[in-house]
């Protein structure tokens, strides 16, 4: 399934088939997407003005909002009777954001992922467990469709009802698994409360991706599985998950699938392009859709790239693993925060679980965070269950001074029991932004 016709090629040559493959896009949105030809338009320029890959940059941005503005399928480039799925993606606000695929997206989307799988350290001959949650979100029938494609023996548990998860894994003896970095811990957890050592299943290797996770996170999830934990990254506006993926010889970024999808990196105030190596937001024109062409999607997602080849071989352009979103960052009395500097933090304190929940609050009128943080069992018990003991009160100054040097904030640390915060199936909440609920005195 690796095909370094495909994956090992020269720049030079992989440039001239994105080229092609771009033009053939440019020339279907204009004649089929009323919205891009009337932003071609609004440009004064054609498809005729695309003359290298450089001249991208000519090209209309396309957000998350043209979506929404031409729900449910505006923006599609063929007509219903050659649409053959459509997937969604939630969102926070109403209604999903709408994709559709043809018959050969399908096809394409499947060899991707298949290939991402093997990417992976995945084999046909591999039981394969996915746990990413089958329905409108393209995480379960993305990876289910990719494994299949693969020849493994597939297992569409979905997410949830993680007893039965473990059941399954304990008797049909995966090699790989997938689903959310949370969900997957979730598990973990799960198996540790049942008096199982997780170390001892049969998995390998799990790819994991669909929401922020730090390299703390991984360093846990390795540990406890004794697997390697791979990251996947996609989204739902571009195809869904195996728009990039980490190998398992070098697990050192995620090459970019770019036979299918042309990446740039751009400050997002300027949107100049950044320098390889400088973070920026990912913006994605794709190269092969039918139903669904986009033309430079502004993903909101920040990360860096480099172009160097990687030790096992592969050409393909590699992302670092996502630093945050362009609208994640929490800014409290001034200063900026990201999410996933608190993770990093956090995983590094000993007694805590990796779960926890970052609260928005107002005091008064000043923002200010709550951190929720769970404690381990073992620790819960030395204590004898009291949350008021000396070294819990030591633990929580500890959680609190570390974060004040890491993040320059004031964090007030919430030590909660063990299995008292939300456990999800899926994408994890760890941000709650409680700002306009009734406002607490302080
Ligand atoms: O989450 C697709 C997917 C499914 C990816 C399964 C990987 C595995 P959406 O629901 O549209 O699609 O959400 C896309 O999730 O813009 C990122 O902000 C975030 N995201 C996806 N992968 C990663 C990752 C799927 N590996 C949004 N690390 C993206 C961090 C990720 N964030």
């Amino acid at each position: 399934m690796y095909n370094p016709e495909i994956e090992a090629m020269s720049r030079t040559e992989l440039e001239a088939l994105q080229f092609l493959r771009l033009k053939q896009t440019i020339r279907k949105v204009y004649e089929n997407v009323a919205h891009y030809k009337g932003k071609f338009e609004e440009l004064g320029i054609t498809p005729q003005d695309i003359q290298s890959l450089d001249d991208v940059k000519k090209l209309p941005f396309t957000k998350k909002q043209d979506l929404r503005e031409h729900y449910p399928f505006g923006l599609f480039a063929v007509s219903m009777d050659e649409v053959n799925r459509i997937h969604g993606s939630s969102g926070t606000s109403g209604k999903p954001t709408v994709v559709g695929y043809t018959k050969n997206d399908i096809k394409n989307w499947a060899s991707i992922v298949a290939r991402s799988i093997v990417t992976a350290g995945g084999r046909k001959s591999d039981v394969f467990h996915n746990a990413y949650g089958y329905g409108l979100f393209t995480g379960g029938l993305g990876l289910h469709y990719g494994a299949e494609e693969l020849g493994a023996a597939t297992v569409p548990i979905s997410g949830g009802n993680t007893e039965r998860q473990i059941t399954i894994i304990n008797d049909f003896k995966p090699r790989g698994i997938c689903g959310t970095p949370s969900y997957i811990l979730n598990i973990v957890e799960q198996m540790e409360r049942m008096g199982m050592n997780p170390r001892e299943t049969s998995l390998e290797y799990g790819i994991f991706g669909s929401e922020p996770w730090t390299e703390e996170m991984r360093a846990t999830l390795e540990r406890k599985l004794d697997i390697k934990a791979i990251d996947i990254y996609g989204l739902s506006e571009v195809m869904g998950p195996g728009v990039a993926i980490e190998c398992y010889e070098a697990q050192d970024g995620l090459h970019i699938a770019e036979d299918h999808f042309f990446v740039e990196v751009l400050n997002p105030e300027t949107l100049d392009p950044v320098e390889d190596g400088q973070d920026g937001e990912l913006v994605f024109t794709t190269l092969t859709k039918e139903a669904l062409p986009i033309i430079r999607y502004r993903t909101g997602d920040i990360t860096s790239i480099t172009r160097e080849k990687c030790k096992c071989g592969r050409t393909h352009t590699r992302m670092s693993r996502l630093k945050g979103r362009t609208d994640d960052m929490l800014i409290i009395r001034g200063v900026n925060v990201f999410p996933s500097e608190i993770e990093r933090v956090l995983l590094q304190i000993k007694g805590l679980v990796p779960n926890y929940q970052i609260h928005l609050i107002k005091k008064g009128s000043l923002d200010s965070v709550e951190l929720h943080v769970e404690i381990e069992k073992q620790l819960f018990e030395e204590v004898g269950e009291d949350l008021g003991h000396a070294t819990i009160q030591k633990l929580k100054k500890n959680i609190q001074h570390q974060m004040k040097s890491s993040c320059l904030v004031t964090m007030d640390t919430i030590i909660q029991k063990p299995g008292s915060l939300p456990r999800s199936d899926g994408k994890a909440k760890r941000v709650l932004d409680k700002r306009n609920l009734a406002q607490e005195v302080s």
